[in-house]
């Protein structure tokens, strides 16, 4: 299952067990050692207050943009095994959780299958989402057209923090997978 060579895909990271930043930082290790996957760039880390039950820690949450030539689906399953490679347990919706990796842009695609729905449909609800990816890919067109800084600078930011820890790869040498880009 192939997909074009050098899609441009855009994921979100969330984390809130366990280590969260080292967690999220060896997802994005793992996706760039995929041999179909390329990290192009990352955002800075944040922070940011639990959406759904209240009663869990903070999240940790980031965006990547890669670059693969995995269809929408392999993608998702290579998300989902990076998952359960870092102990996520699905327990509860919207619940704690060691890794959440969800594909949020493949290129220009609206996908409505019944495993995978793409753009992500809460995604343009979302601060934690939108906020890091504008860093990124501002002027991103989703399929009906919105860009995502005009998205992201209409949401609440609702608490999201930057959490600059001097070890996340987007920190001091902020994008420096910029240059592969
Ligand atoms: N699925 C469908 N479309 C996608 C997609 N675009 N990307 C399916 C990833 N998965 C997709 O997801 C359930 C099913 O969604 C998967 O089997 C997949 O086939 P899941 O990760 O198993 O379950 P979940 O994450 O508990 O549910 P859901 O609805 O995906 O939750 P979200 O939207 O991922 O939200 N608060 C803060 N502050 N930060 C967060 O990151 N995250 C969540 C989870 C809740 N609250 C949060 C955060
Ligand atoms: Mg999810």
């Amino acid at each position: 299952m192939r997909g074009r060579p050098g899609t441009r895909a855009a994921i979100g990271l969330g984390s809130n067990l366990g280590d969260s930043p080292a967690l999220l930082s060896q997802a994005l290790q793992s996706l760039d050692a995929h041999p179909d996957i390329r990290l192009a760039q990352c955002s800075r880390l944040y922070r940011s207050a639990p959406l759904g039950p209240a009663d869990q820690p903070d999240y940790a949450n980031a965006a990547a943009v890669l670059h693969t030539d995995l269809s929408p689906l392999a993608l998702l399953d290579v998300l989902q095994a990076i998952e359960q490679d870092a102990g996520r347990e699905r327990l509860l919706r919207w619940g704690p959780r060691t890794l959440d990796l969800d594909l949020l842009l493949y290129d220009e695609q609206v996908i409505n299958e019944p495993r995978l729905q793409v753009p992500h449909p809460e995604m343009t609800q979302r601060a934690f989402v939108l906020t890091p990816l504008a860093e990124l890919v501002p002027d991103w067109r989703l399929p009906d057209g919105r860009c995502i800084a005009e998205l992201a600078a209409r949401l609440p930011q609702d608490g999201l923090q930057p959490w600059p820890l001097p070890d996340w790869p987007a920190n001091g040498n902020r994008h420096r997978h910029d240059a592969q880009a």
